[in-house]
């Protein structure tokens, strides 16, 4: 008998339909954060494309969308921490405190989102499992999990540098009978730690912003601490009117400044040394750059992070205000017992981070000397003892740079797989294009400053160049763009050799090089050379038409 109620549903038909028939775009973009926002605008409204963004999140937002933890800031300055493509929302747009909160960050995006009516051309809810190129079509096809097919000529990955989460493959997690949450995949809900025993694993920079909000809450807070870091205060304070006019006043000053110096912040790193001062006139610098907070204390001299006997005297000044700041003398030499330069690793900023120690109901354990064994139904198990818990609370960071683009099947030319292309480490010319994988383009891919940087500037410049890039091709009728294999492997030696003379590769478990990931290959991701360099090198190969890529019409 005909069972009316198993009848698809006219729904039931179009989502049929739309998963057989692909669907045409000139570019898919995968991922709605900064970056993949400013590029769908900037295809469909600067070059007329048809372009698609697609979305695994219900929300846009990308990083800012699942990172909701308690605490949850950005350590950029807020003022620095924006779009600068258009001068109408950088007038309009006013930030409240010095750093971005996460909810002030997703609203501002929302904000941009509507401005710009963007959300027309992103779809939600549409996490995509693999892409393919054909080469006789030259086109790529874009397969999302619910089995809906796109097809487009240019395929853009903006998928961010910190969204995988890192989960750590710890025993017994499934019989936990509490709650565990990892700190990149918040529930929008929120927790409550109120009357509650809860855990933090990790002391990252995800960690130390957590850390103060959840003590403020919690009945108990044990933190479980594998490498001490070193971290800044912040200094976070609602933003003045008298400051914020001078932003806007400014904002192209600020625009060149960061688009000029090493790290894309409104700051550049002072050309002094470390010994061009006296001890006591360096005692002073520290002292103000201290007191003024947040990550610029890193730019008061030129050779922090270039030479080793620079970086202690450094690095002995932030052990002396830990010891100064947390009292009970055991926790402060644990927090003080720092394995690896200062800034070598990412440094935190902070709001009390080492005040937290001297709280009655927060503890630290060293799980360096007596590493996490399991988990337990009631808490976690160290080699020494049981800590009983009722919430545990993963800041253990991210599967970085790779993770997001290795989940997904990515085919190019021949039948290469991503996977295998980079089966020892990222390999890619300028942090943009793969070889194997024509018109594939990576924003602030694995061999550019990205995280290095102040993001927004170095999304803009990797949208802009794409976009131009993209604009060129059309104007000279070339149908693929790939980069070359030669090229990419001198880059690859280029990203090498800049990391190489700095301290960062000293930080030998940092998720830079990573470390943090069981199994990932070691190498260093992130372009060292600095932000200015990187964008002269750019301006040059490209000026010189595009060297290092071929163009095929
Ligand atoms: P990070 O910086 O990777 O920090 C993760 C922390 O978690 C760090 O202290 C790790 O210790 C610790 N960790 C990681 N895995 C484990 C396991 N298995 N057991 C114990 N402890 C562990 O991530 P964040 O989220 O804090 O920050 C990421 C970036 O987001 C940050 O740099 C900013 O750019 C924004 P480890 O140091 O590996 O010994």
């Amino acid at each position: 008998m005909l069972n009316l109620e198993e009848l698809p549903t006219g729904q039931d038909i179009m989502a049929l339909a739309a998963s057989v028939v692909a669907q045409e775009f000139d570019a898919v973009i995968i991922g709605a954060g900064f970056s993949g926002m400013y590029q769908l605008l900037s295809l469909r409204d600067k070059l007329g494309l048809k372009a698609r963004v697609l979305e695994a999140a219900d929300g846009l937002g990308g990083t800012w969308y699942w990172n909701r933890y308690p605490g949850a800031r950005c350590d950029s300055e807020s003022h620095s921490y924006s779009y600068y493509f258009s001068k109408e929302l950088l007038a309009e747009w006013n930030w409240t405190e010095r750093y971005p909160e996460q909810p002030e960050i997703l609203r501002y995006l929302n904000h941009v989102a509507d401005r710009f009516d963007l959300r027309r051309d992103i779809q939600l809810n549409t996490r995509v499992k693999s892409a393919r190129y054909d080469k006789a079509a030259n086109r790529w096809t874009v397969t999302t999990e619910q089995g809906e097919i796109f097809q487009c000529t240019y395929f853009i990955t903006a998928v961010g540098c910190l969204s995988s989460a890192n989960v750590p493959k710890i025993d017994g997690l499934n019989d936990f009978g509490g709650d565990w949450y990892h700190t990149g995949q918040w529930p929008h809900e929120g927790v409550d730690f109120t009357g509650k025993r809860v855990g933090v694993v990790g002391t990252g920079s995800t960690g130390i912003q957590a850390i103060p909000v959840i003590a403020a809450q919690a009945k108990h807070l044990t933190v479980f601490q594998r490498t001490a870091n070193y971290s800044i205060p912040a200094r976070n304070a609602p933003l003045t009117e008298e400051f914020k006019r001078y932003a806007k006043e400014h904002a192209n000053d600020i625009h060149v400044i960061m688009n000029s110096n090493t790290n894309a912040h409104p700051f550049y790193i002072k050309s002094r040394s470390v010994f061009d001062v006296s001890d006591d006139e360096r005692e002073q610098i520290f002292e103000a750059a201290w007191a003024k907070g947040g990550l610029a204390f890193r730019a008061e001299f030129s050779d922090t992070l270039l030479d080793a006997r620079a970086n202690k005297v450094v690095a002995d000044f932030i052990r002396r205000k830990i010891r100064a700041i947390v009292k009970d003398e055991t926790t402060a030499e644990l927090l003080a017992d720092i394995d690896h330069p200062f800034a070598a690793k990412r440094p935190p900023v902070d709001s009390h981070y080492f005040e937290t120690y001297n709280l009655p109901h927060v503890d630290l354990v060293n799980i360096r000397k007596h590493p996490i064994e399991r988990i337990t139904s009631s808490g976690i198990k160290t080699a020494e003892k049981v800590y009983p818990l009722d919430i545990i609370v993963f800041a253990t960071g991210f599967d970085a740079m790779t993770g997001s683009l290795l989940k997904i099947d990515i085919e190019g030319r021949d039948g290469l797989r991503l996977k295998d292309a980079w089966h020892a480490g990222p390999r890619n010319y300028l942090g943009l294009q793969v070889p194997g994988f024509p018109n594939m383009f990576t924003v602030t891919g694995p061999g550019s400053p990205s995280v290095l940087c102040n993001m927004p500037p170095a999304i803009e410049h990797h949208v802009d160049w794409i976009t131009n890039c993209i604009a060129h091709m059309r104007e000279h009728g070339v149908r693929c763009i790939e980069a070359d294999d030669q090229a990419a492997h001198s880059w690859v030696l280029e990203v090498n050799e800049a990391a190489n003379s700095t301290l960062l590769p000293s930080a030998t478990h940092s998720w830079y090089l990573g470390a943090n990931v069981p199994g990932k290959p070691r190498v260093f991701m992130p372009y060292a050379g600095g932000f200015a360099k990187y964008r002269k090198i750019v301006e040059e190969r490209t000026q010189a038409g595009y060297q290092g890529f071929s163009l095929s019409t």
